[in-house]
């Protein structure tokens, strides 16, 4: 199969999808692998290493030609005009944010296979890396925006003998969340948790028994009186494939700290406050209402590109090996967790989560 390996153009974004490494195998699999110019430049990753690995550089229109196109993010405006009709694209496409990539993809009749949606046994493995680097991410961004020059209330999270930390509140208690709880308690934050699943209530709990983190039942009155204590405040809420609730209320950002901070991570898949209209990027991330300081960065592992890289092409190759080899009908038939991924099928929206969430023909 020909793939072609996309140079993102999304703000920010300097991951690939593809390792020199997992082009050697795709290559040695039988594949003709493009790849863009550069596209890996920005996570380390030289055009002479892919072309020791077989790979070929080409212009961003030939190696969008492939039948397999392997990308990092969804396909933004500039991009559809080049799809085709079979087309295959592979990447944390979070469509569910992005309806108007959606009816594109349903009239030129593409397959969308959306790597965040895969589940494998229950566990979202693709995701997993990415949600860990965000969760680390967003307390290191937390910290960066309380101080004074970058508009925040001038407290050190960690405090200091004698003078308290400042209180981190998580909403969601999933793997991002427990990233940032790790950071946040690692520097010695006041840590408050609000989940919904009792099991995963006590999980945490016991997890977080000898530090100074709260896990508590996530409900509108706790997250009316919580809010109102963060330093940082943290939304990690994700519903597979779906647009999530916008749970934080304008009223509950108004009773929050002047020059607190909110990192919405579920920004990606449409975010959960409802004082931040649409995402920001990378060049210009934050914003201020109501005296609160709003990250709303939709590709936050964009920022650490070489780290993430690795970790996602670790998590895709074995997929998009089986895609290119089997191809996609065999690959689909012998692998459920691909399934899970398959958002779009020849144009047609076959995730039941995605249409609810856009309002389109399922
Ligand atoms: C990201 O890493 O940007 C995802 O969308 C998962």
């Amino acid at each position: 199969m020909k793939i072609g390996v996309i140079k993102d153009p999304k703000q920010g974004e300097a991951r690939v999808g593809m390792t020199p490494e997992n082009v050697k195998i795709l290559v040695e699999a039988g594949n003709e692998v493009l790849v863009d110019d550069n596209a890996g430049a920005g996570s380390g990753f030289t055009n002479e290493q892919y072309i020791e690995a077989g790979g070929k550089i080409v212009d961003t229109d030939t190696a969008w030609t492939a039948e397999l196109i392997v990308k990092v993010k969804e396909p933004m405006e500039s991009e559809y005009h080049y799809f085709k009709k079979g087309q295959i694209i592979w990447g944390f496409l979070h469509l569910a944010a992005n309806k108007a990539c959606v009816e594109k993809m349903m009239e030129v009749g593409v397959t969308a296979l959306s790597g965040e949606n895969i589940s494998i046994n229950g566990v979202l493995e693709l995701l997993k890396p990415m949600s860990a680097i965000a969760g680390r991410r967003a307390v290191n961004l937390g910290q960066y925006y309380l101080e004074k020059q970058h508009g925040g209330e001038g407290i050190l999270l960690p405090g200091i003998d004698g003078v308290e930390a400042g209180t981190v509140v998580i909403l969601g208690g999933g793997n991002a969340a427990e990233n940032s709880a790790d950071m946040a308690v690692g520097i010695g934050c006041h840590v408050i948790i609000l989940e919904v699943n009792e099991s995963r209530i006590k999980q945490l709990q016991e997890r977080y028994k000898d530090h100074n983190v709260d896990v508590l039942v996530s409900n509108t009155e706790n997250l009316e009186e919580k809010i109102k204590e963060a330093d940082v405040f943290i939304s990690t809420v994700l519903i597979p494939g779906a647009k999530p609730p916008k749970l934080v209320k304008e009223y509950m950002v108004e009773s929050m700290k002047p020059g607190s901070v909110i990192v919405d991570i579920a920004i990606d898949q449409g975010g959960t406050v409802e004082t931040i209209d649409k995402p920001t990027n990378h060049a210009d991330p934050v914003f201020t209402k109501h005296g609160v300081i709003h990250y709303a960065v939709p590709n936050m592992p964009g920022a650490t590109p070489r780290t993430a890289t690795i970790a996602l092409a670790k998590g895709n190759i074995s997929f998009l090996k089986d895609v290119s080899v089997k191809g996609l009908e065999a690959a689909l038939k012998s692998d459920e967790s691909l399934v899970s991924g398959l958002s779009v099928y020849n144009g047609k929206v076959v995730s039941k989560a995605l249409a609810d969430s856009i309002d389109v023909t399922y």
